[in-house]
């Protein structure tokens, strides 16, 4: 039985994989960090190991800004595969935390990298690397392209994609980078502009909102759907040699198309209910992203398959179902 340890198993992405890890038979680890109330809802559907012995799922307190918690964890558990999905992923919250930022996005990647050295265990290493990296670069962006980070956040993903590539080269470490596009889900955060609007459009729709407050409507983004990455994200470690991908559905849409869709789902005029509020701008925006994944397509055989429209009304009609509505 394969073993896998996930850092950022709480999140809508380690969630996913852990779902996904446990049903091809793998034993799973997870960290999760000690927070006053609890930050496990979306892995409260797994029996935990701790209750149920029969259960292949594990969690331990740990934080990537623990290098000791890291090494004692992988030197006990001994993973075929880490994937460091960890991070203070919010992009705009980046800016007013920058140095706690960048210690959990780059200096925790190193941590788990340095710890696999440290610990001598031989495991494959997969980095939660971001589209984010490509900031201002001309789209469409692919493994090739040159990045021009835009945040504390996306200039932390660089140095945490870079040193993965340096312990790969250094060390002959079975490390490699996934860099994903956005992908949503109904398990998204809700602070994420997708899940933000189909939230408060199910909340309008049940009388509980009147406004749903918005900053730049012009950003393009390319978003997919969250499962379907973290089977890419798996296929990466599947490979016989560690390597980096771009995974992306080529398709772009504005936030404003976004708006539009959910609210035209529920038959309501966006217009009325969308206000603009400035304390949602970033001091630099990522203007444009729209991933080319055809070095995936080839080597991975991925390709995604839920497409824009069909993301919009999965995520609202799980939100809508909330408040007991329906499309
Ligand atoms: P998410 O929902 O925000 O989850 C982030 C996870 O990291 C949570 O489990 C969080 O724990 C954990 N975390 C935060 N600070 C930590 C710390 N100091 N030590 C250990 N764990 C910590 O993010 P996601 O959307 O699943 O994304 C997963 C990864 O992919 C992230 O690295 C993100 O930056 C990257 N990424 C995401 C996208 C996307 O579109 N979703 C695209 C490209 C790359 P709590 O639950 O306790 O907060
Ligand atoms: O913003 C605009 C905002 O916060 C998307 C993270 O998973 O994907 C995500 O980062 C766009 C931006 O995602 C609001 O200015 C307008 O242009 O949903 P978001 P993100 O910043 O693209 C990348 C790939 C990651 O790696 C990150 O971890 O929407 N926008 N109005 C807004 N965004 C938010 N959050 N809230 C608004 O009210």
């Amino acid at each position: 039985m394969k073993k896998a340890f996930i850092t950022g198993i709480t999140g809508q992405d380690g969630s996913y994989l852990a779902d996904l890890l446990l049903a091809k038979g793998y034993e799973v680890h997870g960290i999760m960090r000690r927070s006053s109330s609890f930050n496990t809802d979306r892995i409260a559907h797994i029996p935990l190991n701790l209750h149920d012995p029969k259960s292949r799922f594990c969690l331990h307190y740990g934080d990537l800004t623990d290098s000791s918690a890291l090494n004692r964890l992988l030197k006990t558990i001994r993973p075929d595969e880490v994937y460091n999905l960890g991070a203070q992923s919010h992009v705009r919250v980046s800016f007013d935390i920058p140095e706690y930022t960048a210690d959990v996005v780059g200096l925790g990647s190193l941590r788990i990298l340095d710890a696999i050295r440290e610990t001598g265990i031989k495991t494959k290493f997969y980095q939660a690397s971001s589209s984010e990296m490509f900031g201002l670069a001309k789209p469409p962006q692919s493994e090739v392209t040159l990045f021009h980070p835009r945040s504390p956040y996306a200039c932390a993903k660089v140095f945490a994609y870079w040193i993965t590539k340096n312990y790969r080269e250094a060390y002959g470490m079975f490390a490699a980078n996934g860099i994903l596009f956005n992908h949503e889900s109904p398990r998204r955060g809700e602070n994420f502009v997708t899940k933000k609007i189909t939230h408060t459009v199910a909340r309008i729709k049940a009388g509980l909102e009147k406004k749903l407050y918005l900053g730049n409507l012009g950003a393009v983004r390319d978003w997919g759907y969250a499962p379907e990455y973290v089977e890419a994200m798996w296929l990466i470690l599947q490979q016989n040699k560690p390597d980096d991908f771009v995974i992306a559905t080529g398709e772009a849409h504005t936030v404003k198309e976004f708006v539009e869709a959910a609210f035209g789902i529920v038959g309501l005029d966006w217009k009325k209910y969308v206000e603009i509020d400035p304390r949602y701008y970033r001091p630099s925006e990522t203007p444009v992203l729209i991933g080319d994944y055809k070095k995936a397509k080839r080597i991975l055989k991925w390709k995604p398959k839920v497409r824009f429209k069909k993301l919009v009304r999965l995520m609202l009609e799980y939100d809508l179902s909330e408040y007991n509505l329906k499309i």
